[in-house]
Order: structure tokens, then sequence, then C-alpha cells
């Protein structure tokens, strides 16, 4: 099966919404889900959820996109991929941000939260496989799931976090938590104000904050809360977005 395309779907899906909502599919953890849930939480989007098994991800079988997060709206479009999901969402409610292509910077830092920041923080989190196990053991908490759903995503998905984690950690130069503290910096570089957006978040700022918004409570947590400029400003997008 071919890995499918992001953006915009050709095809319609009404069959795959729930109660008739614009849903999501997504991992509870997964930093690029964060991202859409951010936003349709500051928007008042109401939406539902379907938690996606990240073993077996019967749950995606229709589609030909394989990765979380996938959005479909009520009219059955279906858009893979998180960053294109804020932005059809944001032209759909409000248009308050510019669309890709408008705003290099904001395109910039929304690229940064993929090829950077959502690499940084893995080789963090998934450190060691006890705190690989500690990451994932969110599954315990799914209704959907079997025991032995659970028990096969703490401990064999502990052991493949592990090694993405690893593996992540050489794209960059430094350690791991010195890496992030830096990126940290580097971010801090594109705030505009309050907020990459100014006065209000543009879609760089759901973008890096779904990421961060990942690790809340994780190891490595105290990197993230901790940093003079990021810290803050993840503590005013919490509050502005309630997630
Ligand atoms: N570029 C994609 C990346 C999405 C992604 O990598 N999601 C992870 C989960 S956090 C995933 O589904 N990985 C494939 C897997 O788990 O098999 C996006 O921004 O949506």
């Amino acid at each position: 099966m071919s890995e499918g395309e992001s953006g915009v779907q050709p095809t319609k899906v009404p069959e795959r919404t729930v109660d008739n909502k614009p849903t999501i599919y997504t991992y509870a953890t997964c930093p690029f889900s964060l991202k859409v849930k951010s936003l349709l939480k500051f928007r008042g989007i109401e939406f539902s959820n379907v938690e996606v098994d990240p073993m077996k991800k019967n749950e995606l079988k229709w589609s030909e996109w394989r990765k979380v997060p996938i959005f479909i709206d009520t009219d059955g479009t279906q858009i893979n991929d998180s960053n294109d999901i804020l932005h059809y969402i944001d032209a759909k409610h409000g248009n308050e941000f510019p669309r890709e292509g408008e705003d290099s910077q904001q395109d910039k830092w929304m690229n940064f939260s993929n090829d950077i920041l959502g690499k940084s923080i893995l080789p963090v989190i998934y450190n060691s496989y006890g705190s690989s196990r500690q990451a994932l053991r969110y599954v315990a908490d799914v209704e959907s799931f079997t025991t032995f759903q659970k028990w096969k995503s703490i401990w064999l998905g502990g052991i493949i976090m592990r090694m993405v984690g690893k593996s992540r950690g050489k794209m960059f130069d430094l350690p791991p938590e010195e890496n992030l503290e830096h990126q940290l910096t580097v971010l801090s570089a594109g705030f505009n104000g309050d907020f990459f957006g100014g006065t209000k978040p543009n879609g760089a700022d759901f973008a890096n904050y779904g990421i961060l918004r990942s690790m809340q409570g994780l190891r490595g947590w105290d990197i993230v809360e901790s940093h003079s400029k990021a810290g803050p400003w993840f503590a005013r997008m919490q509050t502005t977005t309630g997630i």
C-alpha cells in the first residue's frame, strides 16, 4: 500500500466521522495530534476523537495515510498532516492567520515544529527503556484497548520508541537535553511579543505548542518549564488554549 499524500484528499469519507462532528484520529500523546487539538480547543470547535492503537493501527485500516493526526470534517473531507490540518481548520473557522506561502516567518516556524522541535523532544523523552514505558503508559487509560493491546503498546512500544529516540538523537550535535534547551532558545527568537503571531497565536504558535505539550509531565519537561522565554510562552499558550 502506498503511503498516501498530505493535505486535503480528493475522496470524501463521511462514514469516518463520529457523531456527525469533525473527527480527529490521534494518539493521546502524539505531538502532531496535540497541535490540532490545541487549535480546535482555542476556537471552541466541538470534535470527536478516535484513539488509534499505536501498534496495530486498526482504526486507520481504511486510510492510505498511516500516520496520525488525520482530520475528517463533517462533510467527509479528509486532511492528512498536522500543519495542513491547522491551515484547513483556520481557513474554515475565522481565517485568523496567514495561509502557507503568505508569511515566510510563520511557514519557517511551522516547519521548525516538524523538522527540528518534534525530533528534539524524542531522545529526551525516550532516553531509557524506563522513561519510554512511562511515556506510553497513557494507553492503560484508553477504554477501547484490550489488556493485551495495552501491554504490547507499553512493553514492545517502549523498546521501539527507545530505538527511535536513539536514532533521532544522532541528528543533532549536542547531547539530547542540551540540544532541546538550545532549540527552545532558537524557537524563542521567533516570538513577536506574546506569541509568534503577536498579540494572538498564529499557526506557528499552535504547531510548536502541540509538540511541547506532548512532553508535559514526561522526562525532560523541566527543561521546557524552566526555559526563560519558552517556559512563559508555553504557559500563555496553555492558558489561552485550555489544553
Ligand atoms: N508530518 C506528520 C507527522 C505525523 C507523525 O509522524 N505521527 C506519528 C505519531 S506522533 C505517527 O503516526 N507515526 C507513524 C506510526 O506511529 O506508525 C504530521 O505533521 O502530521
